[in-house]
């Protein structure tokens, strides 16, 4: 323990050397292990990363932390989440267990509808409680940057309430939030028969809750139940008027193009994407869109088609994996279980699914300042009991996580 404050270093912002570490930084595209690693950090930033042999001599520090060998990765990040609403849908399992399919249901005016009328009804204290709990289950598996989206309002004051909340979540919790608004998630019943109706309502929202700081990007729902390809187009278009980034839900119940086009519009992320065809992957390649595989709806939803990663793989499209929780085709709040199901079902490797929930998903959220371990990111990292990186997608129904550290502060 060296008592003698860094001369650059603030008293808030202390300089921490975590030593004795077994790194997998995922710097690069392998593991990026270092034995008897250290990490420095400067505030919430890594200011040094390597070899401990390889620390410059006469670095100052003002605390030690000896972490006994242990693993430490990137915090994790869930890059695709509905976290904030109210109700459940269990009947809505049953029904489909008996079944019933997603889409009849759907149309049968339950599904996003049923958590629609749940949403509206609940005050914001009532979301915010709900949704820190869920945020909660997922921090203590090593998630430190979560996105949620909003989606189940579908008004412009609804909307706003579940924004707000996914932001006073980022506030409250050691966690960072970043949000993107669904407004053309389902038509709402007060718009049945006028979806063009509804998209000119969404569109004409976009500017008010933006000016309140809270959209990050804008996402849509391009499918047979949800919007069309023109619908959606639309909406990127307002998103774009407003220099604000896109995503969307695509291909994941039909090929309606809806990859291609959020490509053309330079999207971050295309997610779902069971039925991504070789033009989407094209466009997205292109583009450099990432995918977001969500084996959790897969699983639910009990589908059989498997998104293309082959061929993802071999044109070089990163590939991230995210929880999509939600009350209907995705109710768990496990990333590690997503990365373990994106192995066993869609085929990827464990180091492919490990990117998936760290580099590739920070890059789905075009963040560049975290998902790795490396000099200048944030100090955002997790501390495991386990032996190599590769049992992150091994075990399951099972919490290695020792330790979380964000933006250079230990959570508590
Ligand atoms: N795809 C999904 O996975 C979620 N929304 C969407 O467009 C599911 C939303 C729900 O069923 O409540
Ligand atoms: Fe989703």
């Amino acid at each position: 323990m060296n008592a003698t404050p860094a001369p650059d270093a603030s008293p808030r912002s202390p300089r921490r050397l975590w030593r004795n570490a077994r790194l997998a930084t995922l710097d690069g595209e392998g593991w990026g292990g270092i034995a008897q690693g250290a990490l420095l950090t400067a505030g919430p930033h890594i200011a040094w990363v390597g070899p401990l042999s390889g620390l410059p001599a006469h670095t100052v520090v003002d605390e030690e932390h000896d972490l006994d060998g242990r693993l430490v990765t990137p915090g994790l990040i869930d890059c695709h989440t509905h976290l904030v609403y109210s109700g459940q849908r269990a009947d809505e399992f049953e029904r489909r267990l008996a079944g019933a399919s997603y889409e009849e249901i759907a149309r049968a005016g339950g599904g996003i509808q049923a958590t629609v009328a749940a949403t509206r009804s609940a005050d914001e204290d009532t979301l915010y409680t709900q949704a820190a709990l869920r945020a909660r289950t997922l921090m203590a598996e090593g998630v430190t940057t979560l996105e949620i989206k909003s989606g189940y309002g579908l008004t412009l004051e609804s909307e706003a309430r579940l924004l707000r909340v996914a932001r006073r979540l980022g506030r409250a919790l050691p966690l960072s939030v970043h949000t993107s608004f669904l407004g053309a998630h389902a038509l709402p019943p007060e718009f049945t028969g006028r979806p063009d109706a509804y998209i000119d309502a969404v569109c004409g929202w976009l500017p008010a809750l933006h000016r309140e700081g809270l959209i990050d990007a804008v996402d849509a729902f391009c499918d047979r139940i949800a919007f069309s390809p023109a619908q959606t187009r639309r909406v990127f278009e307002a998103a774009q008027a407003l220099g604000l980034p896109v995503k969307l839900h695509a291909e994941q119940l039909s090929d309606q193009g809806g990859a291609a086009l959020a490509a053309a519009f330079g999207a971050l992320s295309c997610d779902h994407l069971e039925y991504l065809g070789d033009d989407g992957i094209e466009a997205m390649r292109r583009a450099g869109t990432t995918a977001v595989l969500l084996p959790g709806a897969f699983y639910v939803l009990r589908e059989t088609r498997v998104p293309p990663v082959a061929r993802l793989r071999e044109a070089g499209v990163p590939i991230a994996v995210a929880s999509d929780h939600n009350p209907g085709s995705s109710p768990g709040l496990s990333l590690l279980l997503m990365a373990h199901m994106a192995c066993t079902l869609f085929g990827l490797t464990p180091l492919e699914a490990v990117h998936g929930i760290t580099t590739h998903a920070a890059r789905a959220l075009g963040l560049g300042d975290r998902g790795r371990l490396a000099a200048g990111l944030r100090a955002d990292f997790v501390i495991w009991q386990l032996d190599h990186p590769n049992e992150l997608t091994y075990w399951f129904g099972y919490n290695p996580c020792q330790r979380v550290i964000v933006a250079g502060e230990a959570r508590t």
